[in-house]
């Protein structure tokens, strides 16, 4: 994996980035006040593993989308092709804050300021070892943030720079957990199948919780979502002159969402059978800010042209059967 050999692929992991870098993933963890590097994803430094990250390796920058094949893949679950283990585990306090910070694959500020931000936990028996299967259902979600009252997404936070902070429910027993964190951008999704989904996994190990998971809702990844989800196919998305308006978010109820935090409780549009969701504010969470941007890079990164689409695939496939992500570990 040294010289020559090596200096081919990262030439050719650096023609397939050109299109991937105004995404974005982690780059901080924060938890019981210990802050995590996240590592790059495969494709933008495949050498970049910090030794206590807990949160574990993505393939590619490259959004999943809201089509029915991606919905069924198993990139659902963890991202795509993920890592089936990061180097640590992170331990949490249940009732504590936990946050996500993002940055793009270029190291700027997240590219993307529609859509919502959602959170989802899995209880394993050790974090490092544990990779739900497809179609296993043992995800609750936690938190989901929408528009605020202004009608400003989350991710217009994250664009700023900020960080998304979750609670970790106090109602949960101690052990062992993924917490898999989804930021969904909706800026195409007035059109079916274009929602794009940027998702990992972090291990934690909770300490100081109390009662158990009888009562919530579980889902599985990938299951839990389908092309015509009210939230992910918004035909009216645009519709709405920039304010508040029913989202639905997609997937289950949040764990013991009637005893959380304040939140804007509005109908689901749908004539979906979910149970209608409620949209906290945005500033319901307190976010904490770091340094404030001087000039937002805002690039646009949603619209992949086939061909190149197509050649990317070809070559990822090439550099993933060199470096295997699960084989790193
Ligand atoms: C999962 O993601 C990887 C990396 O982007 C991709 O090569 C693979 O085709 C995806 N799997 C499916 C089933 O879509
Ligand atoms: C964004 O926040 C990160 C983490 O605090 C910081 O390292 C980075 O310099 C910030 N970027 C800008 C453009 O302010
Ligand atoms: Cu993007």
């Amino acid at each position: 994996m040294k010289s020559a050999t090596l200096n081919q692929y990262s030439l050719l992991i650096l023609a397939v980035t050109g299109m991937t870098r105004a995404h974005g993933t982690i780059d901080i963890f924060t938890a019981d006040g210990v802050s995590y590097a996240g590592p790059e994803s495969m494709d933008v430094d495949p050498e970049s593993l910090p030794s206590d990250s807990p949160v574990r390796q993505i393939y590619t920058l490259e959004p999943i989308l809201s089509t029915a094949s991606d919905l069924a893949s198993p990139n659902m679950t963890c991202g795509p092709a993920p890592a089936s283990s990061a180097p640590a585990t992170a331990s949490v306090t249940a009732g504590s804050t936990i946050s996500f910070h993002y940055r793009s694959g270029n190291n700027g500020v997240w590219p993307h300021d529609v859509g919502p931000v959602i959170t989802y936990m899995y209880r394993c028996t050790s974090a490092d070892a544990c990779m739900p299967s497809a179609g296993e259902e043992g995800w609750f979600k936690i938190d989901q943030q929408g528009m605020d009252e202004k009608g400003v997404w989350a991710q217009a936070a994250m664009m700023r720079n900020e960080s998304i902070n979750v609670v970790v429910p106090s109602s949960i027993p101690d052990g062992d957990y993924l917490v898999r964190h989804e930021v969904v951008t909706l800026q195409n999704a007035v059109n079916r199948g274009q929602a794009e989904f940027y998702i990992s996994c972090t291990q934690v190990r909770v300490k100081g919780g109390s009662g158990s998971l009888d009562g919530a809702e579980m889902v599985a990844f990938p299951g839990a979502y389908a092309e015509d989800d009210a939230g992910l196919f918004v035909p009216d998305l645009y519709d709405h002159d920039g304010k508040v308006f029913p989202y639905a978010f997609p997937g289950p109820a949040v764990l013991g969402a009637f005893t959380a935090t304040p939140a804007v409780a509005v109908a689901s549009p749908s004539s979906s059978s979910r149970v209608p969701s409620t949209v906290p504010t945005a500033a319901a969470a307190t976010r904490t800010a770091p340094a404030p941007l001087s000039t937002p890079v805002v690039a646009s990164c949603t619209r992949r042209k086939q061909s190149t689409g197509r050649a990317s695939v070809r070559q990822q496939r090439l550099v993933q059967g060199r470096f295997n992500p699960a084989s790193l570990r």
